[in-house]
């Protein structure tokens, strides 16, 4: 049996973080986890409060550009960090980007240091299971036209700050592995929804808007395209990865799940129209200026991450939205309580 494992999760209190712990002690009620977390504006307790009773779960409330991590590195012996603390949101790179160099690039070189500097053998080598798994993004690929799709080999062209900083953040990544050989994966996935994403982001703040029947802002012509995966299956790819991913490796993720933020809209009006409101109406929907630099198209290719390690999204895109929109009908509170 394989012994049981440490990980290291930076971000966890954020959406895709805390959706990663609990999948993970699901998958492993043995192992332990430590959730090492700023708690910004977008971090929130609440999100992995069925944790806190669990003896192999600590929190640690700390900025990851800390130096004083290495601690938990002699404290714990870890052997996979999952990195996803991060300034995530577009719009607000676009009004001031400090942040995002600061969390986004210096945090994730220091965690790098800190990897090296407790993994490394006097020999230079690396204990067999170490892994260091970077969350990142297709927004480091930049926009696509009306056809094609990011491959792991497509040139890196970020067009937003943070897209940028996620790039940037990447290769320092993918240099300790050329040069350090620290033992790495990072995986690149499209735009996720589910519970717990805070309500700046597109899908949670449609449905917020339609609960309270208020405008709902849809960028430029409403015809760019994200590609959409339910979260949990962006959990079971991360997974995957951290388990049976190649050292060195990069993995595409997505849902082959294209929609334009129009027909988003739509679905989700259509959704509470059907389980809340039949008066809702498409009305709500109100165009405003369009996002500086907004890319077109985003669209993965994820074949290598299903041939290789036969990882497919398993969620419905029509069965994940109606289970998204459920889980903050009936979330009302958690909803009230975000900060900022
Ligand atoms: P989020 O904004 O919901 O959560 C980010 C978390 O990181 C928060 O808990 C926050 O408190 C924490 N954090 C921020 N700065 C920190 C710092 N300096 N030190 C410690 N903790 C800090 O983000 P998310 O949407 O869950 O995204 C998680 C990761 O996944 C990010 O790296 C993001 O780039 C990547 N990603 C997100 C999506 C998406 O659709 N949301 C898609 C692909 C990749
Ligand atoms: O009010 C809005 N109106 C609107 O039309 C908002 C908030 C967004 N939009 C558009 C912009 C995008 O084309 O909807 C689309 C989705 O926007 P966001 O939810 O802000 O996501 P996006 O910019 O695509 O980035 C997300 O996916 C990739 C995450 O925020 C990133 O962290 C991730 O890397």
């Amino acid at each position: 049996m394989e012994a049981m494992k440490t990980y290291l999760i930076t971000g966890g209190a954020g959406f895709i973080g805390s959706n990663f712990i609990h999948y993970l002690r699901k998958q492993e009620p043995q192992a332990t986890i430590i959730n090492v977390d700023a708690l910004t504006y977008a971090g929130n307790l609440e999100n992995i409060a069925s944790m806190n009773e669990d003896p192999r779960y600590h929190f640690v409330h700390k900025d990851i550009c800390d130096p004083t991590l290495q601690q938990l590195f002699q404290l714990y012996e870890i052997d996979v960090i999952v990195h996803f603390a991060a300034e995530s949101h577009v719009d607000r790179s676009i009004e001031d980007s400090q942040a995002f160099v600061t969390t986004n690039v210096l945090g994730t070189v220091n965690l790098l240091r800190m990897a090296k500097e407790a993994w490394r053998t006097a020999d230079g080598r690396y204990a067999t299971g170490k892994k260091f798994l970077q969350v990142s993004t297709d927004e480091v690929y930049g926009s696509l036209g009306a056809t094609g799709l990011f491959t792991e080999t497509t040139p890196l062209d970020p067009h937003s700050p943070y897209a940028a900083s996620k790039a940037s953040a990447d290769l320092f990544v993918k240099a300790y592995y050329d040069t350090h050989q620290l033992p790495m994966n990072i995986t690149r996935c499209s735009n996720n929804y589910g519970p717990y994403q805070h309500v700046e982001k597109l899908i949670p703040l449609v449905i917020q808007k339609g609960l309270r029947k208020q405008a709902i802002p849809l960028y430029g012509d409403g015809l760019n395209i994200r590609d959409w995966l339910y979260v949990e299956d962006h959990c079971q790819a991360i997974y995957t990865v951290i388990h049976h991913g190649k050292l060195g490796e990069i993995y595409n993720i997505g849902g082959q799940n294209e929609r334009t933020n129009r027909e988003i809209i739509k679905t989700i009006l259509d959704v509470l129209q059907r389980n809340v409101d039949a008066t809702l109406s498409e009305s709500l929907i109100t165009y405003v200026t369009d996002r500086k630099g907004h890319d077109r198209r985003y669209g993965i290719d994820a074949r290598k991450i299903q041939q290789e390690l036969g990882w497919k999204p398993a969620t419905p895109f029509a069965k994940g939205i109606e289970q998204t929109v459920q889980w903050y009908i009936e979330n009302q509170t958690w909803l009230q309580n975000l900060k900022d």
